[in-house]
């Protein structure tokens, strides 16, 4: 088996001209906001690695070790697959634990950042030479489609992260929904899902105290910059994130500092002093919430796994 990644450019839109018109959009709105897929610049995918290494995000390790724990059982009720799909791959970290035990012939990992993707699929494809590995720059909130080629086989898709929390209740019903119907009948779905817990611990997740997760919602104003000549004053900005209980989600926001104005592409967008840019929710369900999520979406519960704090849970769906 060759250690070459194949490499599927399924980004037609071009993230360029998307960027521009959702940032234009979003801004001239009464409640400006922005999608959190825009954070995962090069800078932001570095950022975002680094966050899931402070002793305040808890999920990131506490995901591993449910992997880690579960990985043969996981793979027993997943069953021998042609094909796994990881979603917003990032830095392929965590299906490393569970490529030994799956065994699967093929992997294919989704991002939305090009060259982080490139990047880790590489390295994937050189310490996996049994396994057949692809890449997809692909923006999978907007389209779902195994390249061709690999489609028509059995998968397991992969979410890990409780990336799936970026999404409100109703997008997350409709997005399952739609990976089901993307995706071969008896496929199964693996997914990481972060549970509501005490305000505080999650809080303190968002706001780490050596300002990274600061630095990674301030990024996206800096990209805004770099790449499409917008004129900010970053320095105006300052980061907030809190636990909205009746939403049960973190809300991430960037704050003005003073009246400001914001000047992109001939066009002008005013901040009055403290009102913000709503760039992040981060929804946080029960157990038992996320199974009935899945249900509406079409999904039946096969499995769920948990920390002893139940502080995380890895659930198995499959139609
Ligand atoms: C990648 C969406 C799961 O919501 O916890 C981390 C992103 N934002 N810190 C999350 C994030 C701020 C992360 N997800």
């Amino acid at each position: 088996m060759s250690t070459a990644v194949r490499f599927h450019d399924q980004h037609v839109e071009g993230t360029g001209s998307s960027f521009r018109d959702e940032v234009i959009a979003g801004l001239g709105l009464p409640r400006k906001r922005l999608s959190p897929k825009y954070f995962y610049d090069r800078r932001g995918s570095r950022l975002f690695e680094t966050i899931c290494r402070q002793p305040e995000y808890y999920l990131t390790r506490t995901e591993e070790g449910i992997l880690a724990e579960a990985a043969e059982e996981i793979a027993a009720i997943v069953g021998p697959e042609s094909l796994l799909v990881e979603l917003g791959s990032g830095a392929s970290r965590k299906v490393r634990l569970l490529l030994e035990a799956m065994r699967p012939r093929r992997y294919l990992g989704i991002d939305i950042s090009r060259d982080f993707l490139l990047e880790s699929t590489r390295r994937l494809a050189a310490d996996y030479p049994w396994l057949e590995v692809h890449a997809a720059w692909a923006d999978f909130s907007r389209r779902l489609h195994l390249p061709p080629g690999i489609e028509g086989r059995r998968v397991v898709a992969f979410f890990p992260g409780s990336s799936i929390g970026n999404f409100t209740p109703a997008e997350a019903e409709a997005f399952l929904s739609r990976l089901r119907r993307a995706l071969p009948p008896g496929s199964g779905v693996l997914i990481g899902v972060d549970l509501v817990k005490d305000a505080r611990i999650l809080e303190a997740a968002y706001n780490d105290a050596a300002g990274v997760t600061a630095a990674f919602n301030l990024n996206l104003l800096e990209r805004i910059c770099r790449e499409l000549g917008a004129t900010i004053e970053v320095a105006d900005f300052r980061h907030r994130a809190f636990f909205a209980a009746p939403a049960s989600r973190i809300e991430m926001h960037l704050v003005s500092r003073c009246r400001q104005t914001i000047l992109l592409d001939g066009h002008r967008f005013a901040f009055d002093r403290d009102e913000t840019l709503h760039t992040e929710n981060s929804c946080k369900y029960s157990v038992a919430g996320f199974q009935a999520l899945a249900e509406r979406a079409g999904y039946r519960s096969r499995a769920v796994w948990q920390d002893a704090e139940a502080l995380f849970s890895v659930h198995y769906l499959s139609s």
